[in-house]
């Protein structure tokens, strides 16, 4: 399955896992992540449906957040609405991170989960609705404080959205064999998945 590549030495606060629907040999989720200028930046997308033209959508979204390094997400989720209007459109999901500040801003369209996990508490991030590609409104980026320690978990609907993460990611540390165990662990059979995680320090 083809993963655009982010950064590729590895950071030690990152896990990411992809897995294509069975039977397909493209995975219609992709993910990425980014450092420009000390900030960080993640991305999950999901294209609609699955197979070849999921993929394609998917794909396209994480080339732009590569290629484009818009400082605010409204205009992130205006340039790839606009990239994206030929394809079949995706979730979407970015989390900005910014270690000085100890905050990140997140905003989201769609079916994507985002979970900020803080001493063991659980908060779901919102999302917009609609389809990055093919319009979208409501979308209100949120900041919200980090501390060291803190998890930001990102997944597509192909694991469940009650998945007991949180109590996995307890006295563990980020990393690609966690995020595929918790994949394996946790997605189901119908549909692309993929989990992003991000351990603040
Ligand atoms: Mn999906």
């Amino acid at each position: 399955m083809a993963l655009i590549p982010s950064q590729s030495a590895p950071s030690g606060r990152i896990g990411q896992a992809l897995r294509a629907l069975h039977g397909e040999n493209v995975c219609g989720d992709q993910l990425g992540w980014w450092i420009r200028d000390g900030h960080w930046r993640l991305a999950l997308a999901d294209g609609l449906g699955h197979g070849r033209e999921a993929h394609t959508a998917a794909a396209a979204a994480m080339r732009r957040l590569a290629e484009r390094g818009e400082p605010g997400l409204r205009e992130v989720f205006g340039d790839c609405d606009q990239a994206l209007i030929n394809t079949r459109g995706v979730a979407l999901a970015v989390v900005d991170i910014r270690p000085a500040e100890a905050t990140i801003d997140h905003a989201s369209v769609g079916n994507i989960r985002t979970l900020l996990i803080q001493s063991g508490q659980v908060k779901r991030l919102g999302g917009a609705r609609g389809i990055v590609g093919a319009g979208f409104r409501g979308l209100r980026p949120e900041r919200l404080a980090i501390a060291p320690g803190d998890w930001l978990v990102l997944f597509s609907d192909g694991i469940r959205e009650n998945a007991g993460l949180a109590e996995s990611l307890m006295d563990a540390q980020p990393s690609d064999r966690l995020a595929e165990r918790l994949l394996e662990q946790w997605a189901g059979d119908q549909d692309d998945a993929s989990l992003l995680l991000y351990r603040h320090d």
